[in-house]
């Protein structure tokens, strides 16, 4: 991956853009910035009205809004990490969104380089409501496609795994919904910047994992 660019991982909601960001940030030495996880970890916090917001926001389905997204970007892309550029998973998710990162790519003078992970709906719903989360190493499982070795529990740092608060059918649809309306049209608006790389998400991790390499090294 050529220095200083800012990487985009689009797709609908469990197409995998988590599950490839952390591999390509090893592969690359560049930090993967998941906006679901820095909102989550600002929901645990505590009881600020922000945390609250964000917890209800997440758990109903619901894009947090474009301000608070904003300000969470901008202040975690001007750390140190970030000097050799970063991948984004899960942002832009809105048009206001992708057009506040053009002037933070324009500021910092960097390009962007976007890629859209294509699946089809009837896959979404196993990899949503099989998927297991490691609080402690962020590592992705699936009990139907990619189970723990020991149930519920990671295989790297013995710790519960956690069942997602949105991972149930009525935040899913509501997630899916707004992915319709809000994030899917960021493929047009990124073709017409002629910046888009699409792939097909439907194989199997490693699979996607290496048609991702070929478009980024
Ligand atoms: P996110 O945390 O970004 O989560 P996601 O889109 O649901 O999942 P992802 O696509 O990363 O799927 P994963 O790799 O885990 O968003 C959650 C919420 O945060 C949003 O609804 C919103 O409220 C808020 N939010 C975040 N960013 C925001 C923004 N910019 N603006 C406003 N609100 C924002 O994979 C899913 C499952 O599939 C896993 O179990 C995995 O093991 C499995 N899997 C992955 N790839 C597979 C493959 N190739 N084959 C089989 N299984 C696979």
């Amino acid at each position: 991956m050529s220095v200083g660019k800012i990487i985009v991982i689009l797709g609908a909601p469990g197409s995998g853009k988590g599950t490839q960001a952390k591999r390509l940030q090893e592969k690359f030495s560049v930090p993967q910035i998941s906006t679901g996880d820095i909102l989550r970890a600002i929901a645990k916090e505590g009881f600020s009205l922000l945390a609250e917001q964000i917890r209800e926001t997440q758990a109903a389905g619901k894009l947090v809004s474009d301000e608070i997204l904003i300000q969470v970007v901008s202040e975690r892309t001007q750390k140190e990490d970030c000097k050799k550029g970063f991948i984004l998973d899960g942002y832009p998710r809105t048009l206001g969104q992708a057009q506040q990162l053009e002037g933070l790519a324009l500021s910092q003078e960097r390009e962007i380089k976007v890629v859209n992970v294509d699946i089809l709906d009837s896959l979404l719903l196993k990899r949503l409501t099989g998927r297991r989360s490691c609080p402690s190493c962020g590592e992705i499982y699936n009990i139907y496609f990619k189970p723990p070795k020991s149930n519920n529990i990671c295989d790297h740092c013995s710790e519960f795994l956690i069942h997602r608060s949105d991972d149930n059918l009525e935040s899913i649809n509501k997630r899916l919904q707004e992915y319709r309306k809000n994030t899917e049209p960021l493929i047009d608006y990124y073709k017409k910047h002629q910046c888009l790389s699409s792939i097909d998400g439907t194989q199997s991790p490693d699979e996607v994992f290496e048609l991702l390499c070929q478009i980024f090294q």
